[in-house]
């Protein structure tokens, strides 16, 4: 069994498969920190999690001018500064549950849960290109950079991605070649001992136990790049499908949820009030400047409240433009409607770019269930 070697788990975690892992944490639970602890930051993983000895570990790079480079986990730590960015992961399947329902779609069937944030330490992936020989000869040619996973399948194909070369040397990308979450070493569920961090753009581009980039003026051939991770329209099925017609997914549309109260809840009518919990994010490094909460299905709506620290504690400092990387919590407590049995609680989030989401799946549904971002809808029961 290639499994037997995987690190054990928090029990808390919703399973979605075991073999390969694949988790996320419970909705309530998500949002009762900023920063998500490690255990209970979601899992996905296509495959089998690599055993990998940090003495042996080597990073390759290929496609600079001075040839290839071979890096150790120690060259990676001493010859570069190790910078810190505090960014949410999101897979492209995040919310697919929700498609589900309008139509089946092929996938795992996430919950609200499959997007996390957590703080990562790291070098910096332009300073290690710009040190190995990245300049205007290679930018003039080269036009994305790959990454190769560690972890292979039975044939002996590693999971691969790539991103725009722009993104990977930009100064604003914040692109990390990461070996710390959350203060600790990488755990190795989440790449241990090297991941890329892709600030903005979708779970599946951040290799974890990244083993090869590469400068190159073609995107991974990889099939999670090719064959994958791309959003159709609703028209199109398995047997119209065309992969190359549609580009790979980046950046992510704006997405929000609500985490608390849970779908079928009972609210106290005595309470007079409800109090309504959630996270908002978008990708891009495009900030979340609004969160509007109805509990009547979208009549009427309320502005809620955004959190971006730990509860109590000082707010981080805001992001500079195009680069709010994290997520943001929210809250707000609303008088009851009088006489209601019923509420339709509904969230939905406007980004930088006044981008807000869909008001319903249908006309955004896709075969593969990704980019799943219209209002979250949770129907309570007043008593
Ligand atoms: N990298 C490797 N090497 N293997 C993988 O299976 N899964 C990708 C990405 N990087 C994957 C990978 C996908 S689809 C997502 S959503 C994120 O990792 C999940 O990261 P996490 O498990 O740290 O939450
Ligand atoms: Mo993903």
């Amino acid at each position: 069994d290639p499994y037997s070697t995987d690190p054990p788990r928090h029990p808390a975690l919703v399973i979605n498969s075991s073999k390969p892992f694949n988790g996320e944490p419970p909705p309530a639970l998500l949002t009762d920190n900023y920063i998500t602890p490690s255990a209970l930051f979601f899992k996905r993983n296509h495959l089998p999690v690599p055993q990998i000895d940090p003495d042996k570990y080597r990073l390759q790079i290929e496609g600079l001018p001075g040839g290839a480079v071979s890096l150790s986990l120690e060259d990676l730590k001493t010859r570069f500064p190790k910078h810190t960015v505090t960014a949410t992961l999101q897979c492209a399947g995040n919310r697919r549950s929700d498609m589900n329902k309008v139509k089946q779609v092929k996938g795992l069937n996430w919950g609200v849960a499959a997007i996390s944030n957590a703080t990562w330490s790291g070098a910096s992936l332009r300073d290690v290109l710009c040190h190995y020989g990245f300049g205007p000869e290679v930018a003039a040619k080269a036009q994305h950079v790959q990454f190769e996973g560690l972890d292979r399948d039975v044939t002996g194909t590693s999971y691969g991605a790539s991103i725009p070369l722009n993104k990977a040397v930009s100064e604003e990308g914040d692109v990390l070649l990461a070996y710390e979450m959350n203060g600790e070493d990488l755990p190795q569920d989440h790449g241990y001992p090297v991941r890329v961090v892709v600030p903005g753009v979708v779970g599946a581009r951040n290799v974890k136990w990244l083993g090869k980039i590469v400068v190159s003026e073609e995107e991974s051939q990889s099939h999670w790049q090719q064959n994958d991770y791309k959003g159709f329209s609703p028209s199109i099925d398995w047997d119209t499908v065309d992969y190359k017609s549609a580009p790979a997914i980046q950046e992510l549309p704006v997405q929000s949820a609500i985490t608390q109260p849970a779908e079928g809840a009972v609210v106290d009518r005595d309470m007079e009030e409800v109090t309504v919990k959630g996270y908002a994010w978008s990708g891009g490094g495009r900030e979340v400047v609004r969160v509007d909460v109805s509990l009547d299905g979208g009549k009427t709506w309320h502005v809620a409240e955004l959190q971006s620290g730990e509860k109590g504690q000082q707010p981080a400092p805001p992001p500079p433009p195009g680069r709010a990387w994290a997520w943001k919590l929210w809250e707000i407590t609303i008088p009851l409607p009088e006489g209601a049995q019923e509420l339709e609680l509904v969230c939905k989030a406007v980004d930088s770019s006044y981008n807000s989401q869909p008001d319903s799946m249908a006309p955004i549904w896709n075969l593969r269930g990704v980019l799943s971002n219209a209002w979250h809808r949770v129907k309570v029961n007043v008593k």
